[in-house]
Order: structure tokens, then sequence, then C-alpha cells
């Protein structure tokens, strides 16, 4: 049976972690959970911490402080690869991502190496976000579409499975960008490696509990990160792949 590994980044979830993890166990038997926890606060570590005594297929992955959303996804994927995963999954905490939605993923694993979860697919698949931040959030995609080149509609997603061969190909530590940043460039990296993508549609659901950590750092980086990927394609493409 093909194992996979559901990366979860956490910063203060701890009303929502328990919870999900119940339901991704449940979904599919081929499926652990590597929580990424960076001291927060409210204690999501210690949670972790108690279902591991009674569960070995959660893990938990700890770092001293609040270090953003990119940099622990590149140490999930190098623990996905160093532990013999034959996939992983980037999803949020908080219950965006619907853990029922899983399977539909790894269904197509044979046939593509990055499958996305996209708000864009099927019309605009978003709930209860306001109507400025699904309007930022759309146009950022369309513009990022058209500036790199990806034909992709949901570049920013986080709802995303990688084939182990896509997590060996793109050289992470080259990385240095974190939230919408890090997607756009995880999802170049794999086009530009000339790997399999498909995009499926998903709901997204604003967050209930717990806190948003949206910054306008965030944004910045991004929209400057898309030109940086556009004259990347034109003189070097292969930047993030490994040699
Ligand atoms: N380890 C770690 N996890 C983080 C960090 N920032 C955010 N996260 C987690 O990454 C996931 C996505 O963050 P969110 O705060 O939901 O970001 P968002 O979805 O853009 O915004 P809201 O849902 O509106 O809050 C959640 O599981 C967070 O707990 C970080 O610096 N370190
Ligand atoms: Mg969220």
């Amino acid at each position: 049976m093909q194992k996979g590994l559901v990366i979860i980044p956490t910063y203060n979830e701890a009303a929502n972690i328990e919870k999900i993890i119940n339901i991704i166990l449940a979904v599919s038997q081929k499926l652990e959970v590597l929580v990424i926890d960076d001291n927060s606060p409210d204690n999501t570590a210690k949670i972790i911490r108690e279902i591991r005594k009674k569960n070995k297929r959660v893990h938990l992955e700890t770092r001293p402080k609040k270090l953003g959303l990119g940099t622990a996804y590149v140490k999930g994927f190098a623990y996905a690869l160093k532990n013999g995963y034959d996939f992983a999954f980037e999803m949020d905490a908080d219950f965006s991502h619907d853990p029922i939605e899983l399977p539909n993923f790894i269904n197509l694993l044979g046939n593509y190496d990055l499958i996305i979860g996209s708000r864009y697919v099927q019309g605009i698949s978003v709930v209860n976000w306001p109507m400025k931040r699904l309007l930022l959030s759309y146009f950022a995609c369309v513009f990022a579409r058209i500036v790199t080149g990806i034909p992709v509609r949901d570049l920013t997603s986080g709802f995303k499975c990688y084939s182990r061969n896509a997590l060996a190909r793109v050289d992470w530590r080259k990385f240095k960008v974190d939230g919408y940043g890090f997607q756009i460039q995880s999802v170049y990296s794999v086009y530009k490696a000339g790997l399999r993508l498909k995009e499926i549609p998903i709901i997204f659901v604003e967050r209930r509990a717990g806190e948003s950590k949206m910054s306008k750092r965030i944004i910045w980086e991004a929209w400057w990160l898309v030109w940086k990927l556009r004259l990347l394609s034109i003189f070097n493409g292969t930047r993030y792949i490994k040699k």
C-alpha cells in the first residue's frame, strides 16, 4: 500500500488540530499526519504529543519560534523524502481545506505529479470570504498566471498533493519565500521540471476558529516574486530544479 503524509504547519491551532487529524486519519488508511508547530503559545504541540501516545500515524516536528509557512513546508518535504513516503500533502489546520476531499487527490496520483486543489476552476468556490479578500485573491491569481505563464488558475492554493518524484526534483533549499510566494514558486518549479500538473475543484471555507495570520508583507513578497519568476523563465527557468 502506498503511504502519504499530510503536512500541516500550525501556529495557534489548538481549536482545530485534533479534530482535523481525526478526520484525515479516518478518510484514508494510506495517510499519516505531520504537524510542524512553531512553538504556538496556545500549546498546539502539547495536543499532538498526547495524540502521539496512542497513535503512531501522527508525527510532530517543532521549531523554536514562528518562522513562516514556507520553511515549515520545506522541512516537511524533507521529512517525507527521508521517511519513505510516496506522496505528501500541503494542508491548512483551520478547516479551510476539507479533509473529505483528500481521496480525490490521491486517486489522480498515478497520472500526475502535482495535484492542486483549486478555488477557481469551477467558477469561484470560496465560502465566507469578504468580497474584498475574494477579489484580491482572484485577481492576484489572474495576474500571477499571466506574468509567470504557468497555466494554473489557483496559483496561491495551499491545498496540494505532490508525488515523491515532484518533491525530489525541486531544490527546496533555494526557496526564500513565504505564504503566497511559496505557493506560486512551488508550482512554478514543478512545472519547469516538466512534471504533470492537474487542478481539481475544491470548496474553500473561511476559518471559523482560531486567528488569521495574513499580512501585507506576504502580499508584497508574492508581487515581486511573480516578476522574478517571469525573468527567470527567460534566462534560467530551471533555477529551482535539482541538477
Ligand atoms: N508552523 C507555522 N505554521 C503557520 C505559520 N503561519 C501560518 N501557519 C499555519 O498555516 C496554515 C495557514 O495559515 P492561516 O493563518 O490559516 O492563513 P490564511 O488561510 O491565509 O488566513 P486565514 O485562514 O484567514 O487565517 C494554518 O494551519 C496556520 O496555523 C507559521 O509561521 N509557522
Ligand atoms: Mg486559513
